[in-house]
């Protein structure tokens, strides 16, 4: 009987760590949604044994300065493992990066480095970015595989996001990856699929936001009574609610 009764405060606080646990990262940060970087990879099923980061793919903070994948987070060691068969998006000379923002932290700037060599540098203001944030940048005539990494440098503390996208530079690839932006859309042949072969696919028309359901460019849902349209390609997961998450949701 006294046995039974020291275990339930035992209980409860690991009840309670659990929450923290779960309740802490899964709305805030950033990453690369398009063209997919490695832990977007990770959140749509198209690479296998992820580890944590198909929770939260926003979530790969780190000090400043690192060269790192996985922005020193053990954790997410697997986004530095050249060897786990990333697929290599198909560009041109030109890269149109998107970022989906769960927290629009204020922003010293974005880099984007290939091989140590830093390719650009856009400038944050230190001021909040806007829902959702396009770089076009120059790959200076590099061809060939390449690893893109981005570092998106907070400007109030000391630690940046990190993200890193592998690509296929020219060799008769195709055009820069149609970017899932809601903004003027030029007429393109074939939209990029943005299926995924581990998540749900939701049923035609409007329904009933759900996490783990991958949503593509203009899908409907509903939530809470109020319908909304998807901005960005995304799986969607818990704390990615759609008024929560204005780079991927708009009211309509
Ligand atoms: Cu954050």
């Amino acid at each position: 009987m006294r046995k039974a009764i020291a275990a339930i405060p035992l209980t409860l606080a690991a009840v309670a760590a659990a929450l923290v646990a779960t309740a802490s990262p899964a709305s805030a940060h950033g990453y690369i949604s398009s063209p997919p970087s490695r832990q977007a990879m990770c959140a749509q099923g198209r690479v296998a044994n992820c580890g944590q980061i198909v929770y939260e793919p926003q979530s790969v903070e780190g000090p400043k300065g690192l060269t790192s994948c996985s922005g020193g987070n053990s954790q997410f060691s697997q986004l530095d493992d050249p060897n786990k068969g990333w697929p290599a998006t198909s560009v041109g000379n030109t890269v149109t990066f998107n970022w989906v923002f769960t927290a629009r932290h204020a922003t010293a700037n974005f880099e984007y480095f290939v091989g140590g060599t830093r390719i650009a540098n856009i400038d944050g203001g230190n001021q909040q970015p806007p829902a959702t944030v396009s770089h076009t940048v120059s790959l200076g005539g590099r061809t060939g595989r390449i690893l893109v990494l981005a570092r998106w440098n907070i400007a109030d503390t000391g630690n940046a996001f990190y993200s890193c996208v592998d690509l296929q530079v020219g060799t008769g690839g195709n055009p820069t990856p149609t970017p899932t932006q809601p903004s003027p859309s030029p007429t393109r042949p074939s939209p990029t699929p943005t299926t995924s072969p581990t998540a749900t696919q939701p049923p035609a028309g409007t329904t009933t936001w759900a996490a783990g359901t991958a949503y593509k460019v203009g899908d409907r849902v509903t939530y809470n009574g109020v319908t909304y349209q998807c901005r960005q390609a995304h799986t969607a997961i818990a704390g990615w609610e759609p008024p929560n998450v204005p780079a991927l949701w708009q009211r309509v």
